[in-house]
C-alpha cells in the first residue's frame, strides 16, 4: 500500500517530504510544530477544522468554558507570552481561549505549517525505509520518518443512534459541532439530551432563552459551583510574579496544577462537624481539585467518598425546590469524582424555573426521534423546535481509530485496539514505530491540566528525537513487553481507586460495544513524569531503537 501511496505522492499536486507530520492543529499540534521547529525539523500539520484550536474551535455551545482556571490553562513554554496575556475572567470561556490559541499561532508563526480543512485519513509505515506515508481527504500524500498524533481526547463527537433522527423537522445540534454563527433559542421549545460537563454548562443558558426546555437526564452527575467572575487583578499580578515557580511546581502535583496544598488526613479521621466545615469552605471557594483535595482518600475509600458525595447531594436538595426533581438530580450511582466532576454556574438553580422540566431518561429512555420531537419508552411524545445533543464523544481512542493507521501488511491500529487501547506510557504503540501520541490513552492526559500534559509529552518526544539524531538512530518503538507491563500498571492503579465504580467515558461506557478498559492513567502526573524521565535517562528503557 505504501508504494502505491508513494507513487501518488510523486504524481499528485499535494505532496511533500517532511521530517515529521503532525495530525491536528489544536493545542497539542501547535506546540508540536513549535517544538519540532526548535529542533530544526521540517514539519507539517493537518487540521480538519477551518481554523486552529481543536476542542476550542469546535465546542462553541452556549456556556462553553474551561473548568481549569485561566491563569493555569495556558502554555508555559514562553515566559513573555504568559506574562503578557491577560485573561479577563477566573475561567476562560471558549472564545477567549480560541483567541489565545490564535494569538499563539500568530506569535510563533505556526500557521504557515498548518494545512486547514484537511482530515488525515490514512498513515502507513514502511519498515524498509522507516517512512510514514500520510494521506488526507483532500488528496495530499506526504511522507516523513515521524508521525505525531495530536488528535485530541474528546474530538470525535457522538450522537447516539436514535431511530428517526433524519425525520426531525426542527433543527438539531451537537455541543461538539456547534454552528459558528451561534444559535438563538429565544422562544423555542428545546429538548436537551445529556447532562455531562457540556450539558451542565449549556442548560442554564439555553433555559434563559427557550420558551420551554426539557432536559433528558440518563445519569445524574455531580456538579460544583465554578464561582466564575472577573479576574482579580491582585491575584493575577501575584500569579504572574510566581509563574515560573508555579509552572515548575505543577510538575510535582497529581493534576499538573500547583497551588493546592495536599490534604493531610482521611475524611474518616475528621468529625462530622469538621467535615461539614471543610466541604462548605471548598464549595464556597469553587473548583473541583480543591474539593477533591479536602481529604487524602476521597478517590480511594468509598466510606470517605460517601461523606463528600452526601454533602453535595444535600446541597442539591437545598437548592432545587421540587423534592422529586432534586432527588432525581442527586447522583447515587457513582462516587463523586469518579466521573468527570462538572463545574457550573447556576445549574441546579435552573431547575427552579417554570420553563424547565427534567425528564428521567433512565426510567423512560428515549425511544426515537420523531418528526416533531421525540418519544420516550412510556409512549410520551415531546414536541420540540430544536434538539441539542450534549451526548459526548468517542473519547481518547475515537479520533485515532478513524484513521487507517498501518505498518505494511500488519493489522490497523483500530484492529490492534479492538479489545481496548494499548500503549507504552501513552506515548507510543508497540508495532507502530516512529508514531507518537500526544496525551494518548495510558497517559494522565484528561486527568490533568491538559496543556501541562501536552508540553510534557512533546518535550519528551523532542528530546527523544534529538537523542535519536545524535546516535544516528532511525527507528523507535516500544517492546511488546514494555507495553504489556504498562497497560497492566495503568489497570492496577485504576483498580486501586474508586474510578472503576463509575460507568464513565474513562472506561468507554458511553459508547455501546466499546471495550471496557480504563483509559487514562490515574497514578498522578508527578509520578508519571518521573517515570517518563527515568525511561529516557536509562537509555529509553522499554523502547527498541535501530539505525
Ligand atoms: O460528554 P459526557 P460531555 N440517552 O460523555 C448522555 C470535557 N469537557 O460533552 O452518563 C440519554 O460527559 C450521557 O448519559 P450517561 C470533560 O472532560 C470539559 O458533557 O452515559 N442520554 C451523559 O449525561 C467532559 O467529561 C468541559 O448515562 C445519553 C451525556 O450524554 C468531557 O469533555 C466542558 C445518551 C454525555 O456526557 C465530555 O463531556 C465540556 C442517550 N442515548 C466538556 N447517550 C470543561 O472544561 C449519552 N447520553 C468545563
Amino acid at each position: 500500500m505504501s508504494e502505491v501511496m508513494e507513487r501518488e505522492a510523486s504524481a499528485g499536486t499535494h505532496s511533500g517530504k517532511f521530517d515529521a507530520i503532525v495530525v491536528g492543529g489544536g493545542l497539542g499540534g501547535l506546540y508540536a510544530l513549535h517544538r519540532l521547529r526548535r529542533l530544526g525539523l521540517k514539519a507539517k500539520a493537518f487540521e480538519a477544522g477551518s481554523g486552529v484550536g481543536g476542542t476550542w474551535f469546535w465546542n462553541r455551545y452556549p456556556g462553553a468554558r474551561c473548568d481549569v482556571e485561566s491563569l493555569e490553562y495556558s502554555y508555559a513554554f514562553d515566559n513573555d507570552l504568559q506574562q503578557e496575556w491577560h485573561w479577563p475572567e477566573r475561567y476562560g470561556n471558549q472564545s477567549e481561549i480560541l483567541q489565545y490559541i490564535n494569538h499563539v499561532a500568530d506569535r510563533f508563526d505556526l500557521r504557515k505549517d498548518v494545512q486547514l480543512n484537511t482530515r488525515v485519513t490514512a498513515a502507513d509505515f514502511d519498515r524498509g525505509r522507516n517512512i510514514w506515508t500520510v494521506k488526507t481527504d483532500k488528496g495530499d500524500v506526504v511522507t516523513a520518518p515521524f508521525c505525531i498524533m495530536a488528535t485530541g481526547n474528546l474530538s470525535t463527537p457522538r450522537v447516539p443512534d436514535f431511530k428517526g433522527i433524519e425525520r426531525f423537522k426542527g433543527k438539531w445540534y451537537h455541543t461538539g459541532l456547534w454552528p459558528h454563527e451561534g444559535v438563538d433559542f429565544t422562544g423555542l421549545r428545546v429538548g436537551a439530551i445529556g447532562t455531562g460537563s457540556s450539558g451542565v454548562q449549556m442548560i442554564p443558558i439555553v433555559a434563559r432563552q427557550a420558551k420551554h426546555l426539557h432536559v433528558f437526564q440518563r445519569t445524574a452527575n455531580f456538579s460544583l459551583p465554578a464561582r466564575n467572575g472577573p479576574m482579580d487583578l491582585e491575584i493575577e499580578a501575584r500569579h504572574k510574579a510566581e509563574y515560573t515557580d508555579r509552572r515548575a511546581a505543577a510538575y510535582d502535583t497529581p493534576f499538573g496544577i500547583a497551588g493546592f496544598p495536599p490534604p493531610t488526613k482521611s475524611a474518616l479521621d475528621a468529625t462530622p462537624e469538621e467535615r461539614e466545615a471543610q466541604y462548605e469552605a471548598k464549595w464556597a471557594e469553587g473548583g473541583s481539585i480543591s474539593f477533591l483535595y479536602s481529604y487524602t482518600d476521597i478517590l480511594v475509600n468509598k466510606a470517605s467518598n460517601d461523606t463528600a458525595s452526601e454533602f453535595v447531594r444535600n446541597k442539591i436538595r437545598g437548592i432545587v425546590k421540587d423534592p422529586v426533581t432534586a432527588e432525581l438530580l442527586a447522583p447515587k450511582d457513582h462516587p463523586i469524582g469518579t466521573k468527570r466532576l462538572c463545574l457550573d454556574t447556576n445549574y441546579y438553580e435552573t431547575y427552579n424555573r417554570d420553563n424547565v422540566t427534567l425528564v428521567n431518561a433512565r426510567a423512560t429512555p428515549i425511544e426515537e426521534i420523531t418528526e416533531n420531537g421525540l418519544r420516550t419508552a412510556d409512549g410520551t411524545e415531546y414536541e420540540f423546535d430544536a434538539i441539542v445533543f450534549a451526548t459526548g464523544f468517542d473519547a481518547m481512542t475515537g479520533a485515532l481509530k478513524e484513521i487507517d493507521i498501518r505498518v505494511g501488511n500488519g493489522p490497523a491500529l483500530a484492529e490492534k485496539w479492538e479489545g481496548g487501547p494499548t500503549t507504552y506510557l501513552g506515548l507510543m504503540v508497540a508495532g507502530f514505530p516512529n508514531m507518537f501520541t500526544i496525551t494518548g490513552p495510558g497517559s494522565p492526559s484528561v486527568k490533568t491540566q491538559m496543556i501541562v500534559a501536552i508540553e510534557q509529552h512533546m518535550d519528551w518526544i523532542a528530546d527523544c528525537l534529538g537523542t535519536m539524531r545524535q546516535r544516528g538512530m532511525a527507528r523507535i518503538e516500544p517492546t511488546p513487553d514494555a507495553e504489556r507491563d504498562w497497560v497492566q500498571h495503568v489497570n492496577d492503579v485504576a483498580d486501586s481507586t474508586l474510578y472503576p465504580l463509575a460507568n464513565s467515558w474513562y472506561v468507554g461506557a458511553n459508547i455501546p460495544g466499546k471495550p471496557r478498559v480504563f483509559m487514562p492513567y490515574v497514578g498522578g502526573f508527578a509520578g508519571y513524569k518521573k517515570k517518563c524521565d527515568a525511561v529516557a535517562a536509562n537509555g529509553y528503557e522499554g523502547f527498541s531503537m535501530s539505525k
